[in-house]
């Protein structure tokens, strides 16, 4: 295994970025290899990565590599391992003189960005690299760039970990369990209201959640939609989207994919359906995945889910689809 590890990171003057790209070479994620990074950005902001190199610089970090930083894309993609795709426009800023809220709005205008950059990653990226979508729609992002990829032998992921983490944190509360034991906690579908925390499956000191947790009505009136809307209360009490969360679980994410899954766990991301839990073929939904200890990853595929789940899980399946229809046009 090589020693040395390129990531590029999109969206490096953003907040997450803020937060994500120290800890991408502090010696923990990527353990004793040399990390090179390429920073990302738009030509309007590209200048002010000058200031968060020399903080890099200044923090004396031994695993750092090389650090450069651009607004082209293409160039940044040559033989990189890694692709965090962070940059995209976000909910709630005004872009063209209207505000965006909507998320077919926010598909529209990131859906060009990934078509670029999956060609660029197809093309020039690593055969075996690893991306990673935290932009939002993360989800149909990925799906976009994917598809222009073109590359089987890469890994597409949207990012699912930070709602993974955030509904290990209420079961955790809920049961008095640390966090450490509560494990295999899958996120079905997307990235969205929509997604399914999957409270059956999951376990709690060894113990399925369905053994633990009987009140149904906790589950649907409290649960479910304290982890499907924790972004927004985030957003509605910072003013700002979840920052320093996200990069821990990107961050997490990288970790699970770089190192071989315990016995029984699993961890949470979007890759692309092959047709499992009858998912239609393509889409990029939130799955159960496991890495082998030669670095496969594969989706976990013995899960049973009840009734209930499969409705939940279905209204996030029939989300993805009509994004999907959405950006057919995007799609070769
Ligand atoms: P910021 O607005 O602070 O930063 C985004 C940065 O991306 C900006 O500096 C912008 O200039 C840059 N950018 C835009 N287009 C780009 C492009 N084509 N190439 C390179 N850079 C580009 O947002 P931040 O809070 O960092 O959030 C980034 C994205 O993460 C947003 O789309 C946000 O919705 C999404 N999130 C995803 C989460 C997930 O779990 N998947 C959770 C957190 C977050 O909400």
């Amino acid at each position: 295994m090589s020693s040395r590890v390129k990531v590029v990171v999109t969206g490096a003057a953003g907040q997450i970025a803020y937060s994500l790209i120290p800890r991408l070479v502090d010696g923990r994620t990527f353990g004793d290899k040399i990390v090179d990074l390429y920073l990302v950005e738009i030509p309007q902001v590209v200048n002010k990565l000058e200031g968060l190199v020399m903080e890099l610089e200044d923090s004396y970090f031994p695993h750092m590599g090389e650090v450069k930083y651009t607004d082209n894309f293409e160039e940044a993609s040559h033989y990189a391992d890694w692709f965090l795709l962070v940059g995209s426009i976000p909910r709630g800023i005004v872009y063209e003189g209207k505000k965006i809220e909507e998320r077919s709005d926010l598909l529209k205008i990131n859906g060009g960005i990934f078509v670029k950059q999956g060609e660029a990653i197809g093309k020039y990226g690593k055969d075996d690299a690893k991306i990673l979508v935290v932009g939002n729609p993360a989800n149909t992002n990925a799906l976009i760039g994917k598809n222009a990829a073109n590359k089987e032998s890469q890994l597409w992921m949207a990012m699912t970990m930070l709602d993974s983490s955030r509904a290990k944190s209420v079961i955790s509360k809920k049961t008095g369990t640390n966090i450490n034991n509560v494990k295999n906690m899958v996120i079905w579908g997307n990235h969205s209201p929509t997604m399914y925390p999957d409270v059956e499956n999951v376990l709690i000191d060894g113990k399925p959640g369905n053994e633990v947790i009987s009140d149904m009505e906790w589950v649907e009136n409290s649960f479910l939609p304290t982890v499907q809307q924790r972004g927004k209360a985030v957003i509605d009490s910072r003013g700002a989207s979840s920052a320093t969360s996200a990069a821990k679980a990107a961050l997490d994410t990288i970790v699970a994919c770089e190192n071989p899954t315990d016995e029984g766990d699993s961890f949470s991301a979007a890759v692309a359906s092959d047709g499992a839990y009858g998912v239609p073929e393509g889409l990029m939904s939130g799955y159960p995945l496991f890495t082998l200890a030669d670095g496969t990853i594969e989706i976990k595929r013995d899960l049973v889910m009840s009734e209930f789940a499969k409705q939940k899980f279905q209204i996030s399946i029939d989300e993805l689809e009509s994004e999907r229809e959405a950006v057919k046009h995007l799609l070769k």
